[in-house]
């Protein structure tokens, strides 16, 4: 009967039931609750450098960075600063000192384009950006364009007053002081960009209590793998997956840190910098994208050897096939390795469905079940119905993690949450009878590269830039090796003498690695469009192969 009524409101329930008290705690607050058990144990270590540093001097560094910013920085809580950065040690120094500051962080891929960057940051309000020499120019040169921009600071470099660069270590030393302020769990604390169901990207506001719901809530004994490994210690945590990715940074990074374990950091995947940080740190965790297990179960060079020390791997943010799966599995002496599987999305902070610890094996492929205090509801793409067990349609969720809304953009954000709080995911999917998910299909624009988000219509708006292109639309096409590409379809001014590698080229210059048209460009004769204009993608698809 309590099934029966379940599925009549269509509303599931967590089996884990409601999640424990979000406390009243900023962050960083939380992030650090348990140190003193761990203050002189290694927290954060560059594979590449060697770079590290324990607990406790992470946790002075952070309180010393934040005072840092509001006195000699003079930025005042609530202003956003940005950080463009790969994964390095000082990422949580800066970040965490920025939130404690009362500061809004905003990241972003240190590999994007000047035009990318800058268009984020100006929509984002940044008045300070934080990066490395290698970027410095970079920032340098968008900073200063920017409203209001006070400086730039520097890791791992010097001053530089004719530019208004601090370098790092000389803010850190010099004993800047200033009252830390009182921070209302609701004020924005991360400022992640996300494309969401359709359009470019925006930002999606995450709050202090976003972030630690998310955290608390992953703390279920049911969920939680072994804090300690087998021989006691702490988890040694290999982290390649960006920190400037939400699954990086809530679902990694934070949490590693809140349970005192040892992260090892990689600054930018190379097979050689990855295997070595394996021989040298052993580490017990792994986080992983499938294109990253992909590269682990097949690449010549990875041996049992290499995976020996592994006792947990986490997937997400792409789906993980079952042969893949096996795949790996076949790399590894023992078979206790937990694999799991969790969905998250930047809009949920992220995490909304993972594998528990004791997840049947006959659950092939599952997403696993609800966080605690997370509800969800599958609608029929047709008619918007709740759907019952086996039945497919569309995933809602409902959770402290959703999101505030997106930045400055009301219509967006009444487009993805309704009236009733349900945040409108845009992923096709389908539970069983033990309330377990699996994901089938995508139901929005949104193309997966490894892993990472690509707007089509960021991509679609440059192709119309090219003179003699009069129509434009991008999708996602299959890819062994990266799950999804993106493939163009463009409408030519007849006369027009355009080809395929022009506008590869050009897309090239002005994108990022993995938003390139990697699955080709084709000409046709009309882009198909429902009456109010909007592009019928799966047609498009299947009229096209
Ligand atoms: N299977 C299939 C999946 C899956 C998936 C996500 O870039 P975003 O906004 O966010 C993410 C976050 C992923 C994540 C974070 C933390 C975590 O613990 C975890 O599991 C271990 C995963 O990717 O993209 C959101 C979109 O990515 C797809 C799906 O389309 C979703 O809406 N996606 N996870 N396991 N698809």
């Amino acid at each position: 009967l309590l099934t029966q009524i379940r599925h009549n409101s269509g509303i599931l329930k967590s089996p884990l039931g409601p999640c424990t008290t979000i406390p009243n705690e900023n962050i960083v607050q939380h992030i650090y609750k348990g140190i003193d058990e761990w203050i002189e144990e290694p927290a954060a270590t560059c594979a590449v450098s060697g770079r590290s540093y324990t607990y406790g001097m992470l946790r002075m560094l952070i309180n010393r960075c934040a005072q840092a910013l509001l006195s000699h920085c003079g930025l005042k809580s609530g202003e956003v600063v940005a950080l463009l950065l790969p994964n390095i040690p000082e990422y949580i120094i800066v970040c965490h000192g920025a939130m404690e500051a009362g500061l809004t962080v905003t990241f972003v891929n240190p590999l994007y384009t000047p035009d990318e960057i800058k268009r984020q940051f100006e929509n984002a309000g940044v008045k300070m950006i934080i990066t490395i020499p290698l970027l410095l120019e970079v920032a340098t040169t968008i900073g200063p364009t920017l409203p209001g921009y006070r400086s730039t600071i520097c890791i791992g470099g010097d001053d530089d007053p004719s530019k208004n660069v601090h370098g790092l270590m000389s803010l850190l030393s010099a004993g800047y002081e200033a009252e830390l302020p009182e921070i209302h769990p609701d004020q924005l604390a991360l400022l992640p960009y996300s494309s969401g169901t359709t359009g470019l990207p925006k930002g999606v506001m995450l709050s202090h209590r976003n972030l630690v719901a998310n955290m608390i809530q992953g703390d279920h004994p049911a969920l939680i793998g072994n804090i300690t490994t087998r021989s006691g210690e702490k988890h040694k945590a290999l982290t390649v997956l960006p920190f400037f990715h939400i699954y990086g940074f809530n679902g990694i990074m934070n949490i590693c840190l809140r349970l005192g374990s040892h992260i090892i950091t990689i600054p930018r995947f190379t097979p050689e910098d990855y295997l070595k940080a394996l021989e040298t740190y052993k580490p017990t965790y792994l986080f992983v994208v499938p294109s990253l297990l992909l590269f682990l179960a097949s690449h010549p060079n990875v041996t049992k050897e290499h995976l020996s020390s592994i006792e947990e791997i986490t997937s997400g943010a792409a789906p993980l096939t079952e042969g893949l799966l096996q795949k790996f599995r076949q790399k590894l002496d023992n078979p206790d390795v937990m694999i799991r599987q969790g969905y998250g999305m930047t809009e949920t902070s992220p995490v909304t469905f993972i594998m528990p610890k004791l997840t049947p094996p006959s659950k092939i492929g599952t997403i696993g079940i609800l966080y605690p205090g997370t509800e969800a509801k599958v609608i029929s793409l047709v008619t918007g119905e709740s759907m019952g067990t086996h039945q497919t349609g569309e995933l809602l969720v409902r959770g402290p993690q959703v999101m505030m809304g997106y930045l400055k953009n009301e219509k967006a954000t009444a487009e993805t949450i309704d009236e009733n709080g349900w945040l409108h995911t845009g992923d096709v999917v389908y539970y069983d009878e033990d309330h377990y998910f699996y994901i089938v299909d995508r139901c929005k624009e949104l193309i997966k590269v490894k892993g990472n988000q690509v707007s089509p219509t960021e991509l679609e708006n440059l192709i119309l830039e090219i003179e003699g292109i009069i129509d434009a639309a991008v999708v996602g096409v299959p890819d062994e090796l990266a799950g999804e590409v993106p493939r163009a379809y463009v409408v030519a001014k007849p006369g027009e003498n355009i080809n395929e590698e022009d506008i590869k080229k050009f897309i090239s210059s002005k994108v990022t690695h993995y938003k390139k048209l990697a699955g080709g460009v084709k000409f046709i004769q009309a882009i198909p469009r429902n009456p109010s204009g909007k592009i019928l993608r799966n047609e498009l698809k299947i009229q096209n192969p």
